[in-house]
């Protein structure tokens, strides 16, 4: 039926939503910036409850976007960059210690920036990945390369226990329900330069207003 259809996951469908962030004039909506999230933590769950604790991260920062998005001030969450004029300008922002705004929008929607650089190295490996390549291994090289620069030991640790239960390749694939192995490659290599613009234009903004390192 379409309605079992569409409740069936497709990695195709998230990935595609990452295109729809982009105005014409290259501003972030933060709406389909959260929606791809969303998409994304679906997958990570249907690999199984191992990663929870790191879905459960990822949701609760999308939900403090979302109360943003829906709180009185939502108009000026549009966009990342209307947020962060927004939150700097109203001096709603800590920018070197946590103080009375430990969970501004910057700073918490920097966690899944920084998530995104992983996501754009993890599929990049997997893209020109081969039949015997490891996803755990993968894996553990994109978040060494991104993510794990910014985290403490433990939760270095607790990540890189999670990589080591990744399906392999090939279960892998067939979760993202895209196709055959040669139709993920074509969709990653679609996907993976809409990806890369997003965080390079957020990576670019938070670097002007110097906000890449905010607690
Ligand atoms: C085909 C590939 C699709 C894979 C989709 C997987 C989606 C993964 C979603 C991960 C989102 C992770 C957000 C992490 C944000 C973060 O860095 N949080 C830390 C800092 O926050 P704080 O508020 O304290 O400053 C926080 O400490 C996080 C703790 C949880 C552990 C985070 C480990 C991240 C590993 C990311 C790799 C996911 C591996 C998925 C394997 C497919």
């Amino acid at each position: 039926s379409v309605a079992a259809e569409e409740q069936k996951f497709c990695l195709r469908e998230v990935l595609d939503t990452f295109k729809s962030c982009l105005s014409e004039n290259k501003e972030v909506y933060i709406e389909h910036y959260i929606a791809g999230w969303r998409g994304l933590v679906r997958f990570l769950n249907s690999l199984g409850s191992v990663f929870s604790f790191i879905s459960k991260d990822a949701v609760n920062k999308i939900q403090i976007l979302v109360n943003y998005i829906n709180g009185e001030n939502g108009s000026h969450y549009a966009t990342i960059q209307s947020m962060v004029k927004y939150e700097l300008e109203n001096g709603l922002v800590d920018l070197n210690k946590r103080g009375s705004h430990p969970e501004s929008g910057c700073r918490t929607l920097l966690r899944l920036h920084r998530a995104l650089r992983w996501l754009e190295l993890f599929l990049e490996r997997l893209r020109t990945s081969t039949e015997d390549s490891k996803t755990s291994v993968m894996c553990a090289e994109a978040y060494n390369e991104s993510l794990a620069q910014h985290h403490p030991w433990v939760v270095r640790k607790a990540a890189g226990m999670a990589f080591c239960v990744l399906p392999g390749r090939p279960t892998f694939f067939e979760v993202m329900n895209v196709g055959t192995p040669e139709q993920v490659v074509a969709m990653l290599g679609d996907a993976l330069p809409l990806i890369s613009e997003v965080y390079q234009i957020t990576e670019e903004l938070y670097s002007q207003h110097n906000l890449l390192q905010l607690p």
